[in-house]
C-alpha cells in the first residue's frame, strides 16, 4: 500500500509540474513587440486571459529598450528607478508564477509616458477535472492524500 501511495504522489506530482509547464506564452505587442508608436498595451492586454505559469516574451532592441517590473505606484509615476526586476537582454522571459497585478515599463527616458507601459492580472487557472491534482497545492494536502491513501485501502480490504 506504501508503494502504491508512493506512485500515486509521484504522479500527481508530475501531473501538478505538466501543468506548470504548460502555460501558454505571450509576445508582448505580438509582431510590433516591445517599442514606442505601434502598439496600445493596454489594447493588447485587454484580449488576453492571463492565468498562473503563463509567460510573457518582451521582443526588443536592447539598445534602445529595457524592461522593468515595477510597482502599481511606480506604474502610475513611470518610476523606473527602484524595479522590482530588470531585464536587459533584449528577449526576456518572464513566467507569471503568483496571482495578482504585474506591470512593467520600459525604463529609457521617456518612453513610459510615451505608452511602453503594461499593466495586467493574472488569475486563477481554471478548475480541471481531476481533483487530487489541486490537493497537491493545497496546504492541507498530506493529511487529506493521507485520508484518501485510507480510503482506498478500506476498499481494498472490503470489496
Ligand atoms: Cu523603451
Amino acid at each position: 500500500m506504501a508503494a502504491l501511495a508512493k506512485t500515486m504522489t509521484l504522479l500527481l506530482v508530475a501531473m501538478a509540474l505538466h501543468g506548470v509547464f504548460l502555460g501558454a506564452v505571450y509576445n508582448v505587442g505580438d509582431s510590433a513587440g516591445w517599442t514606442i508608436g505601434h502598439v496600445d498595451y493596454q489594447t493588447w492586454v485587454s484580449s488576453k486571459n492571463f492565468i498562473v505559469g503563463d509567460s510573457l516574451v518582451f521582443d526588443y532592441n536592447n539598445k534602445f529598450h529595457n524592461v522593468k517590473q515595477v510597482s502599481e505606484q511606480d506604474f502610475e509615476t513611470c518610476n523606473a528607478t527602484s524595479p522590482i526586476a530588470t531585464h536587459t537582454t533584449g528577449s526576456d522571459t518572464v513566467t507569471l508564477k503568483k496571482l495578482g497585478n504585474y506591470y512593467f515599463l520600459c525604463g529609457f527616458q521617456g518612453h513610459c509616458e510615451a505608452g511602453q507601459r503594461i499593466q495586467l492580472v493574472v488569475g486563477q487557472p481554471p478548475r480541471r477535472p481531476m481533483p487530487p491534482t489541486q490537493l497537491i497545492s493545497d496546504a492541507s494536502a498530506s493529511s487529506e492524500f493521507t485520508t484518501f491513501s485510507f480510503a482506498i485501502a478500506f476498499t481494498a480490504l472490503f470489496c
